[in-house]
């Protein structure tokens, strides 16, 4: 007898019905509705420039770098290689209580969050990486999305050290190399033009949304079939 047909004489309410029903009807949300990723930090929280602002402030007496001169994604690697202490020194930043709930947003990014949600067919998912220093972090991730985006919003959340393994049509995101356990992703990555990738040449067939003022809403119709 098989597994399904022995778990169905047990449970009286559940039947083959049900169970087709619910593959079907998981198949077809596939199919007919688009499936959005939206990084935050760097993509609709300013993670750079609060940074900045913050590290000038702490430590005023230090070298910084301008965002005009920021190249490679890890922050703390670029002011490590100016001078040794300064890494440790930029860590401090965004570990200490308050950094990113203070984060500004970025232009355009919540106007485009909201219109996104309310477009027919499209499930929106904010999918952050916290740090590993996880005091304030995560926390103020989800005070950040109540506050900009609206309390709707914290259903929409992925908290995740690994992006590969977050199934979706479309990953929007500022980091240029996103890597993890899944060698296939489901997703596209769009790469989200920042201060420390915007001299990145792309390798074919990537592509980028230099803003939240470039076309977005003609790169969700190119992802729909
Ligand atoms: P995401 O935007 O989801 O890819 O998150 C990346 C996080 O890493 C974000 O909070 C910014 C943070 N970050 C940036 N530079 C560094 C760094 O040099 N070291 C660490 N540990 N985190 C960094
Ligand atoms: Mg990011």
């Amino acid at each position: 007898m098989s597994l399904l047909l022995r778990i169905t004489q047990r449970v009286p309410s559940l039947n083959f019905n049900h169970y087709f029903r619910a593959k079907m009807s998981t198949h077809n949300n596939r199919n007919e509705r688009l499936r959005v990723l939206v990084d935050m930090d760097g993509v609709i929280a300013d993670f750079e420039g609060g940074f900045l602002k913050k590290y000038k402030e702490r430590y005023p007496n230090d070298p910084f770098i301008p965002l005009e001169d920021r190249r490679g994604f890890w922050v703390s690697s670029q002011y490590g290689d100016m001078r040794s202490d300064l890494c440790e020194k930029a860590i401090s930043i965004w570990e200490s209580k308050n950094f990113f709930i203070d984060l500004e947003p970025l232009p355009g990014g919540v106007e485009a969050l909201k219109e996104m949600a309310k477009m027919e067919n499209t499930d929106v998912f904010i999918c952050t990486s916290p740090i590993k220093h996880y005091s304030y972090c995560p926390f103020e991730k989800y005070a950040w999305i109540e506050k900009h985006l609206g309390p709707e919003f914290l259903e929409q959340i992925v908290l995740t050290r690994d992006k590969t393994i977050v199934t979706g049509d479309v990953l929007i995101d500022d980091k240029p190399d996103i890597l993890g356990v899944e060698p296939n992703p489901s997703w596209e990555h769009v790469l989200f033009t920042a201060c420390h990738n915007k001299h990145l040449p792309l390798e074919s067939p990537q592509r980028r949304l230099q803003s939240w003022a470039d076309d977005w809403r003609a790169l969700l119709e190119s992802k729909r079939t």
